[in-house]
């Protein structure tokens, strides 16, 4: 809870009391309230313990220091949640559009069943909200103007959070609607892009309109943007959009293929149909009318199958990106894919010795839990103030308790690495003798990301060319957006970046936490090129991120990557074998046991 989340309570506050019809001074001292907040040069929240201190702050008295100290502590506070839960849901997002008043944003959700962005938007497309007072169709079209600039800005989620929410409310829809079959994630979830817009989902039963319905009534939704006998779109509490499509099983393979897109895959796909005297649309293939045959529809259960009848093998989701992959699967040239079940190990985690939320021993179970052969512990260098980086005897206290938690954890290696800061002079915060005792050692950038490209690039290179730096952890730093924020990538050279990782046989981490992804699915494409291996990781702080893997995967895969790009698909041996190779020896692909 930073400075800024308190003052967009406090300004939620004011408004919500002013739509109640408070006294003025109580919503001016919210509003006031949120403005101190705001500007205040220090964290709120590191203060919230001391009361005094709070209430020394011209402005904030006994009962505004109390609701912040509320809010630091807890992260919500009672009186906000009551007030909120006055009025109708989704009220304060409607505020939140330029151009809509309280009174308007209350009648709309009240009289025309309003709750989000997305369901005002297509309220005014069916020209139903101008109808109300004082709105009018001037006012309403620029009000759709100024939805549509803001949806362009920050309206993608990222995959880490929309495939878990495709998920969940795939199983809802299971539940609610047993004779709902084959319900399936499609569009960029399926593809696995690191960002989605909105949420595709397909299935088939043979009552389509029972099952849009159920759909449409399921819990999770607030808003339905649209209902018919096949199709719905709604929005979710979540903010989230899904588009269900419903069909009968033999039109499947069709329409998941259209669905799944891209939208260039499938337009490619339609041209090759036609070069062979065929018509493809979502219901499946049909002859030109010009040929000879009866022009009748074929349809298709499965995927492979309208591929199979275009001459094709199967192309999976993540290449659908019109990057040469029809081309590829026609000479037979389409890369074996890495799967998930190939990752045998993990070499990036932290634990609480660092940054991390659990001791060492509490990583580990979790990581054999998953399956893993293998886990290397990863804490910050001391260098890294802020994420209680290790001094060296702190990692050489660090290396014993591996040791003591690899002897007491049966059925799982454990290594002993270090995840070291490489300085703005592209040093390293521990010395060669030290670095030398561990087994992994994962170099990252944290700091000085600001440098210009000739300085960054060299800075990185540095780091590879000692010869105990394992990997290069999260090459350009940059954040994917996870709601809050993002951040742009460093600026690097990434082909002479790339060279020198090949050549002194550094790996180069594909960081699995979906709001990095770093590398991304374009540079790994290009890195792959370059002849550089990989090692996917996650970056776990606690257990649950250790189940981030499989979008490490999934952007392996979007970079055409093979289990031999990666080194983490060696077992346990093979694995200590590939270390204690010198590190120039480290390059070529590896070899995959079958
Ligand atoms: P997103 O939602 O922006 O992350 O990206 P997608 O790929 O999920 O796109 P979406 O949700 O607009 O549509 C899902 C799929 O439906 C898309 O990947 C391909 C297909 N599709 C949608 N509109 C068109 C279209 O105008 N032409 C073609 N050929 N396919 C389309
Ligand atoms: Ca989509
Ligand atoms: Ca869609
Ligand atoms: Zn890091």
């Amino acid at each position: 809870m930073d400075n800024s989340d308190i003052a967009r309570i406090f300004s939620d506050i004011a408004t919500l009391l002013q739509l109640k019809g408070e006294a003025v001074f109580k919503t001016r001292a919210y509003q006031r309230a949120a403005e101190i907040a705001a500007e205040y040069p220090g964290e709120l929240s590191a203060i919230a313990d001391d009361l005094d201190e709070l209430k020394s702050i011209p402005g904030i008295g006994d009962a505004l220091a109390k609701k912040i100290q509320e809010l630091s502590g807890s992260g919500r506070l009672e009186y906000y949640e009551d007030l909120k839960s006055e009025f109708p849901a989704g009220l304060l997002t409607l505020l939140e559009v330029p151009g809509i008043g309280p009174k308007t944003a209350l009648r709309a959700s009240e009289q025309l069943d309003i709750h989000s962005v997305e369901g005002l938007e297509a309220a005014i497309e069916a020209g139903e909200f101008e109808k109300l007072p004082r709105v009018g169709h001037k006012n309403a079209q620029s009000i759709l103007r100024h939805i549509r600039s803001q949806r362009r800005q920050s309206d993608r989620i990222m995959l880490g959070l929309a495939l878990p929410a495709a998920e969940e409310i795939s199983g809802r829809l299971a539940e609610a609607c047993p004779d709902a079959s084959n319900i399936t994630v499609a569009g960029s979830s399926r593809r696995m892009k690191e960002s989605v817009g909105d949420i595709d989902l397909l299935c088939t039963s043979d009552d389509p309109p029972a099952v849009t319905k159920a759909f449409a009534a399921l819990d999770d939704v607030i808003d339905v943007l649209g209902q018919g006998d096949t199709k719905a779109s709604v929005v979710l509490k979540s903010g989230l959009q899904v588009d269900l499509r419903v069909t009968e099983s033999r039109y499947f393979g069709a329409l998941l293929l259209y669905f799944t897109g891209s939208k260039q895959h499938g337009i490619n796909l339609r041209a090759r149909a036609q070069s062979m005297g065929l018509s493809l649309n979502e219901y499946g293939l049909t002859s030109d009318s010009s040929s000879d045959s009866t022009g009748e529809l074929e349809t298709f259960d499965t995927e492979a199958g309208v591929y199979e009848r275009l001459g094709l093998p199967f192309i999976p989701p993540e290449l659908r990106e019109d990057h040469g992959e029809i081309e590829a699967a026609e000479d037979g040239l389409l890369p074996n894919l890495l799967i998930g079940p190939d990752i045998k190990g993990d070499l990036h985690v932290h634990s609480d010795w660092s940054d991390g939320r659990v001791p060492i021993k509490e990583m580990v179970v979790a990581a054999r839990e998953l399956g893993l052969e293998y886990v290397a512990i990863t804490d910050h260098s001391a260098g890294r103030g802020v994420a209680n980086g290790l001094s060296v005897e702190r990692l050489r206290a660090h290396n014993a308790e591996i040791e003591r938690v690899e002897a007491e954890v049966a059925g799982i290696r454990v290594l002993k690495g270090s995840e070291v800061d490489i300085r703005a002079d592209g040093a390293l915060d521990y010395t060669d003798e030290v670095l030398s005792e561990l087994d992994i050692v994962i170099a990252s950038v944290h700091s000085a990301m600001g440098q210009e490209r000739a300085v960054m690039t060299e800075r990185v290179i540095a780091a590879m060319r000692n010869p105990h730096v394992t990997a290069i952890g999260h090459l350009t730093t940059r954040l994917v957006f996870d709601g809050v924020r993002s951040r742009e990538p460093v600026d690097l050279d990434l082909d002479a970046v790339f060279r020198a990782a090949a050549d002194t046989g550094t790996l180069l981490e594909i960081n699995a936490s979906p709001k990095r992804l770093d590398l991304r699915d374009a540079h790994v494409m290009q890195a792959r090129k370059a002849g550089v291996l990989f090692l996917i990781d996650t970056d776990a702080h606690r257990p649950s991120g250790l189940s981030f893997m499989r979008y490490g995967v999934g952007t392996a895969r979007r970079g055409w990557c093979e289990a031999r790009d990666v080194v983490n698909t060696m077992d346990a041996r093979a694995f200590d074998e590939f270390l204690a190779l010198p590190k120039e020896r480290r390059t070529g692909k590896i070899a995959v046991r079958t």
